[in-house]
């Protein structure tokens, strides 16, 4: 398997995953300061020009974070057991992805994607903040008396929770509600975890 990644991106969750699940990978850097995700030879991996993008061992390559982890998740019996478990988590690990990541963090790290105009970046950062603030409050809800998303044990999903999370405490400095700030540390405890963040500089 090869993980296309940049550092302290999305992609870092799907690192983690990787390194749960313990098989081999390679990684591959893709410059996404330099733009190197719109031009070959990354576009040739994805049209989509957005990373994480697994290409497994046969070859073939599978792009969007939740159906990544989702794979991955089923390569180690990283999902629930329990069929309303599963389908609670993965309710999470979309909304993180799609709802926090895509229409909140997208909105304060790439602002100018959403106003051309300079005047109109710091109302658009608001109202990124405010999906991303609603965002915590939802999943601190969903995480309540649990250890990790679906209950008890770790499964694929944590590791979009784990993401948000680190770009709010990291790149933010925002202080989380207390069941997922607690549902970070205990991420972090994690040795996947550490050594992702090594690999990445993100120590
Ligand atoms: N819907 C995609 C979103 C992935 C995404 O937004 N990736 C960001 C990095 S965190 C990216 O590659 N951005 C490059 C760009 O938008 O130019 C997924 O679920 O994987």
């Amino acid at each position: 398997m090869k993980l296309y990644y940049a550092p302290g991106a999305c992609s870092i969750g799907i690192h983690v995953l990787l390194e749960e699940v313990g098989k081999p990978y390679q990684l591959e850097p893709v410059n996404l300061r330099e733009g190197a995700q719109f031009k070959p030879p990354f576009t040739g991996v994805s049209p989509k020009g957005k990373v994480p993008a697994l290409e497994r061992d046969d070859g073939s390559v599978l792009t969007e974070y939740p159906v990544i982890a989702r794979w991955l998740g089923h390569q180690a019996n990283l999902l629930p057991k329990d069929a309303e478990a599963d389908i609670r988590a993965m309710e999470a690990m979309e909304y993180a992805v799609g709802t926090m990541h895509g229409q909140g963090f997208a909105r304060l790290f790439r602002t100018e994607r959403f106003a051309p105009s300079v005047a109109d970046h710091d109302a658009v950062k608001a109202a990124g903040r405010e999906v991303v603030e609603k965002g915590f409050a939802v999943l601190d809800n969903a995480l309540a008396g649990k250890s990790y998303i679906a209950g008890n044990d770790f499964s694929a999903a944590d590791t979009a929770l784990f993401y948000v999370e680190f770009w709010a405490t990291k790149r933010l400095g925002m202080r989380l509600p207390a069941n997922c700030a607690a549902h970070f540390d205990r991420m972090m405890t994690r040795p996947a975890v550490q050594r992702t963040l090594q690999q990445e500089g993100q120590a």
